[in-house]
């Protein structure tokens, strides 16, 4: 076979997950209530009513899925650590018994050969805290100088790969401006901005944690949600238009961390709206990081204009996953990696989440194919390893989901794993997405 699509050598290969997708257990073992255990139980803002409640109960069934990790080659696993099992209030009293789970979950990884890679925030804010203002104010950025200093702390003799922040954008404008996330809110775009300044200190004040005591071969950086876009055409012209784009489009979180600035160009456009900025603000925001990592599923087309950029809308008939915001568009890993690293000089790029949700993954026969999966994972790392050929940072891939979890508003019908499971029994079936995984990341190379 052609060793055309070979990965370099130690590239590191992985599956991501998040605590409140998967864990359930949302009330057990002191656990505090989160944004988004309450947000669930309004009507209407999750399909059918479905809750967190109970979810994979990987609380309970983590050592068989690391076990079943194990079997597929996986070595390395992107969780997250649940804020209010640690803080149930956001700050003050620490629960033992959350610190006590953490540590018997990553032993358990340990004994399976699996590197963790920790996020410290994937969405799931204490809702104290959202009582007490919550990404609108600076409680909340004191409230995790705490919370990242404890589980660094606590877990940092084992886990070497911290991410402060999954996809501000996600917990900010979708959950105070457009309101279909947790906590729902509608907020002027004034507190808006504000919300993503708020969150931009977090990820510095989560640096400083990492820094300071993580021991000296820890690192660490943040995943974001970049918008992603693509020349419809590979020529300069269009390359050209679709950096600016890029530029644009990244004025809120990449460029302040990467150039410790917000552009004068976003400054402006806010007005009045832009975020109040601190002393001392723009510094702890651009702390160096690490790396940075990239949830890449999709991305927009776009050409040169005359006077300046166009932005190409997607006709009804292009293909897309069941949950229709994710266009099959491959090239999205090329220029979703390479453009960070031109426009923002960015070295160490991780894919940290790439993958797709579909309604009618069924286990028939003991057996799940699931080729339009497998098909559209191989696409998205065709184009990867094309960037990586053209000289991108790119250093590993995580492919969301390992197994099929809570997806948000969306509730469970639409699946992200390539691990079938039947929330009713619970059981775990590797779909065939998952033994065709499993043999690109054991051989390193596409099959
Ligand atoms: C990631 O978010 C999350 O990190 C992860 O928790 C999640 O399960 C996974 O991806 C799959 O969704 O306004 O209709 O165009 C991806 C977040 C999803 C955010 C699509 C923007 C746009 C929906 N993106 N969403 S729409």
């Amino acid at each position: 076979m052609s060793k055309a699509l070979t990965f370099p050598k130690k590239f590191v290969w992985g599956v991501a997950a998040a605590a409140p997708q998967i864990e359930g257990a949302a009330f057990v073992d002191g656990k505090g209530e989160s944004v988004w255990d309450r947000f669930a139980r309004v009507p209407g803002a999750v399909d059918n009513g479905e809750t967190l409640d109970v979810a994979c109960d990987h609380y309970h069934l983590y050592k068989q899925d690391f076990k079943l990790m194990r079997k597929l080659g996986i070595k390395n696993y992107r969780l997250s650590i649940a804020w209010p099992r640690i803080y149930p209030d956001g700050d003050g009293a620490l629960n033992q018994k959350g610190l006590d789970f953490y540590n018997r979950l990553i032993d358990s990884m340990l004994d399976q050969e699996i590197t963790p890679w920790v996020t410290m925030f994937h969405w799931d804010l204490p809702q104290a805290l959202e009582d007490r203002g919550g990404w609108r104010s600076r409680v909340t950025v004191d409230a995790f100088r705490g919370y990242s200093q404890t589980i660094v702390k606590a877990f940092g003799d084992r886990v070497k790969d911290w991410i402060t922040l999954n996809e501000i954008i996600c917990f900010t404008a979708l959950g105070y401006g457009q309101g279909d996330k947790a906590p729902g809110a509608k907020e002027s775009q004034q507190v808006i901005n504000q919300t993503y300044h708020n969150a931009l200190l977090c990820h510095g004040v989560g640096m400083q944690a990492v820094r300071e005591y993580g021991g000296r071969r820890a690192r660490a950086g943040i995943t974001d949600n970049s918008p992603v876009f693509i020349p419809v055409s590979e020529t300069e012209a269009d390359i050209e238009a679709t950096k600016r784009c890029y530029a644009d489009h990244n004025a809120r979180i990449l460029a302040p961390i990467y150039t410790g600035a917000y552009p004068a160009s976003y400054l402006r456009s806010e007005g009045k709206d832009r975020p109040i900025v601190a002393k001392g603000d723009m510094e702890l925001i651009s702390v160096p990081t690490d790396f940075l990592g990239l949830n890449i599923y999709c991305g927009t087309f776009v050409r040169a204009k005359r006077s300046g950029y166009e932005k190409l809308p997607f006709s009804e008939s292009y293909p897309s996953a069941s949950c229709t915001w994710l266009k099959h568009t491959p090239q999205a890993t090329y220029w979703g990696t390479r453009l960070p690293h031109e426009v923002y000089g960015v070295k160490d790029i991780y894919i940290t989440e790439n993958g797709c949700g579909y309604y009618d993954d069924k286990v028939e026969n003991g057996e799940v194919f699931d080729l339009h999966r497998r098909d559209l994972v191989r696409n998205y790392l065709v184009e990867l390893h094309r960037a990586i050929q053209d000289g991108v940072p790119v250093r590993g891939y995580f492919l969301w989901s390992f197994m099929d979890n809570f997806e948000w508003q969306d509730g469970y019908k639409t699946r992200f794993g390539i691990t079938h499971v039947d929330y009713k029994t619970q059981k775990r079936t590797p779909k065939l997405s998952a033994h065709w995984y499993s043999k690109v990341i054991t051989g390193n190379r596409i099959v």
